[in-house]
């Protein structure tokens, strides 16, 4: 039998959380033979709420889950993980200023970085869900220069399932046939939405995305829109923030990424950007990228139209601004 791995959810009473955690404990982020342990963190106010999210993970009496620690404390929570889910994190609220919540962010991500750092196991995979999550995956990494810079990525797989459910209903096909678009940049209303390289398989084989839907103002128009707005659409109607849907891509993630994506596939990652594309370096940007042995690698070589090129840059340079005004948190 394999050993359990030991995952990290912080944040875990909030509302993503309780979607994520039976997932975890079901094996779909890990594999049907993968034991879990889940390490389950959230703050003092929530102690109560945490406390019996665990009562119902021992209610559910799940095959895989080999253990449960629920804790307010963030060294007993991040003490031996192999994975750590960043959901935690402090809610933009009316009247507040940006700079303000990025401050608050700022200091929980300082935090938890070095708790990290400190005590998870040895080439522990992070990902940051918490928004602003491109640049609060930035802090944890600045925070934490032992952990690699490779271990430490954002979500961005949400408008990436987004991106690829649109396509599925525009052209009434199964979503399983839709594959590699792409999400650039930001996890906001400035992430760039691109099908240019995406395609749907067909009976007569695989087809470009473009050449299917035959309706460029579509896709250069409300489809961007649509993906960039749908979190905002989602909170319309529901009156709370996507939960299901992302704690579904935050287990997408983290499977592709350490299990592997499929041959010929990529996906969507928030990653420590090297310059790749003319992105900015050394900021946390989405880019299309495959993975392998456990590492994701950005996928090299794609054309950039002129249409693209202007988004790819507006993101980025968002991304800039995030950073700086996150350092300016700092001092
Ligand atoms: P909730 O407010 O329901 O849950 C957040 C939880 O975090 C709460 O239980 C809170 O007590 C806890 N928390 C706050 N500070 C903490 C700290 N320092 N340590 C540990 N836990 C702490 O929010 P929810 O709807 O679950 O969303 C969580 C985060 O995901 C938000 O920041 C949200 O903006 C972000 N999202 C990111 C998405 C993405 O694709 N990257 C999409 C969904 C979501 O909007």
């Amino acid at each position: 039998a394999k050993e359990p791995v030991r995952v990290l959810v912080t944040g875990a009473a909030g509302q993503i959380g309780y979607a994520l955690v039976p997932m975890i404990a079901r094996g779909v982020m890990l594999g049907a033979d993968q034991p879990v342990i889940l390490h389950m963190l959230d703050i003092p106010p929530a102690a109560e709420a945490l406390n019996g999210v665990k009562m119902e993970l021992v209610d559910a009496a799940f095959p895989l889950l080999k253990g449960v620690v629920a804790t307010t404390d963030v060294v007993e929570a991040c003490t031996g993980v192999n994975v750590a889910v960043m959901v935690g994190g402090f809610p933009r609220k009316e009247g507040m200023e940006r700079k303000d919540v990025m401050s608050k962010n700022v200091s929980i991500y300082k935090s938890q970085a070095s708790a990290l750092e400190q005590h998870a196991a040895p080439n522990c995979k992070v990902l940051v869900v918490a928004n602003p999550a491109n640049t609060n995956a930035l802090i944890l990494k600045e925070f934490a220069p032992s952990i690699p810079a490779k271990n430490i990525t954002c979500l961005t797989r949400l408008d990436h399932n987004r991106a690829l459910g649109q396509i599925s209903e525009k052209l009434n096909v199964q979503v399983s046939d839709v594959k590699n678009v792409i999400i650039w940049g930001n996890h906001s209303s400035s992430q760039y939405p691109d099908v240019n390289h995406a395609t749907v398989m067909t009976p007569s084989g695989e087809k470009p995305v473009r050449e299917l839907v035959k309706d460029d103002a579509w896709l250069n128009g409300e489809f961007i829109t649509t993906v960039q707005q749908r979190g905002a659409a989602i909170i319309k109607a529901r009156k709370l923030s996507s939960a299901l849907s992302a704690a579904s891509a935050a287990c997408d993630h983290i499977r592709d990424w350490v299990l592997g994506t499929p041959e010929g596939t990529w996906v969507s990652m928030g990653v420590y950007s090297d310059g790749s594309y003319n992105a900015p370096a050394g900021v946390i940007y989405s880019f299309p990228v495959t993975c392998k042995n456990g590492e994701w690698t950005i996928v090299q070589g794609l054309a950039i139209d002129e249409f693209s090129r202007k988004k790819l840059d507006l993101t980025g340079q968002e991304l800039t601004e995030e950073k700086e005004l996150a350092y300016s948190c700092l001092s």
